[in-house]
């Protein structure tokens, strides 16, 4: 009898201590559920949940909740969390590779986007490795518009009004438009609106729509400015830690998620530009003088990341431009 108790107990501490070895990851994302980034996040933690046999539990905590967006690389960095997803463009303040996925007018259709995005995969991957981080997989946002309150013929327009700006370059793009920049998180956006802190942004249809964007603006022109992303990414020393089979696992999930991501975003650039439509924006071309100013604005902000980026920028542009 006592030998089976004590037999018991070595197997309940043995069941126990594999209880333990199971992780549990926290992954904080900046936007709320409504956004077909955080659908593609929770497909990739249920992709990993199901298939790692218990042994890893990725949970999402969307639109800030755990952590808000301008911690999230420094929550990944320190290990307060083992992996999040931010807005790359919102990182050009470390390294100009970031501020790369807010150049306008450089790739504004998802060929092209896509290109550029290998073209810069290296060096994204290189400076997430200065601070032992590793990237899973990019999603893309449908291209930038501008919506304003009112018809927008050429800059003359928008002359003097306050842009919201979400990320240092886009800060750059509204003082060559003309506009003072005004940096709004995503989830201020209809209320800075309605009590006038902004007059006009540049964003994609799906984030209108994500944000009703017909109550409180009324024109929509699709300037098709640039293609930005969000990236998943993970803390390398804490996935090093994980079995091979484990890692194997994440890897798959990054992978299907940024097809699922890459996909969505094509298909939404065209159904939320039909739903800002249908809830009746006005949505129309950009005019040929309007489309020449903001192409001649997107060749002086490629100019300056240059001299910014110096020779790794020119290495990205080039392979590029080779594909
Ligand atoms: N929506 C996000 C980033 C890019 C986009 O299309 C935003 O406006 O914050």
């Amino acid at each position: 009898m006592k030998n089976i108790t004590l037999a018991l107990g070595i197997l309940f501490a043995f069941a126990s201590s594999l209880a333990v070895a199971a992780d549990k990851w926290d992954l904080p994302t900046p936007y709320g559920d409504g956004t077909h980034q955080t659908q593609v996040a929770r497909s990739f933690a249920d992709e990993v949940n199901a298939k790692s046999g218990g042994k890893l539990t990725i949970k999402v905590h969307s639109g800030g909740a755990l952590i808000k967006h301008p911690e999230i690389h420094r929550a990944v960095k320190s290990r307060q969390v083992q992996i999040g997803e931010v807005f790359i463009g919102r990182l050009g303040n470390i390294n100009p590779i970031f501020k790369l996925d807010n150049i306008p007018f450089l790739a504004t259709d998802f060929d092209s986007a896509e290109k550029l995005y290998r073209a810069s995969q290296p060096a994204l991957e290189a400076e997430l490795a200065k601070d032992k981080l590793m990237l899973l997989y990019t999603s893309p946002w449908p291209a930038q518009d501008l919506y304003s309150n009112k018809p927008v013929n050429s800059l003359a327009d928008l002359q003097g009004l306050k842009m919201r700006a979400y990320s240092p370059t886009t800060s750059r793009l509204a003082d060559l438009m003309g506009t003072t920049p005004v940096n709004i998180p995503f989830s201020d956006v209809a209320q800075a609106f309605t009590t006038n802190a902004i007059d006009a942004m540049v964003t994609s249809p799906s984030t209108g729509v994500n944000s009703q964007s017909w109550d409180y603006i009324s024109h929509f022109t699709t300037i098709n400015a640039w293609i930005p992303k969000n990236m998943m990414f993970v803390n390398k020393k804490i996935f090093d830690r994980l079995d091979k089979d484990t890692q194997a696992v994440i890897l798959t999930a990054a992978a299907n998620a940024e097809k699922k991501g890459w996909a969505l975003g094509r298909k939404l650039a065209v159904e939320h530009t039909d739903l800002l439509r249908e809830n009746g924006m006005q949505v129309s071309a950009p005019s040929a003088k309007l489309d020449a100013e903001l192409r001649a604005i997107g060749a002086v902000m490629v100019k300056e990341w240059l001299e910014e980026a110096g020779a790794d920028g020119q290495k990205v542009i080039d392979a590029y431009n080779a594909m």
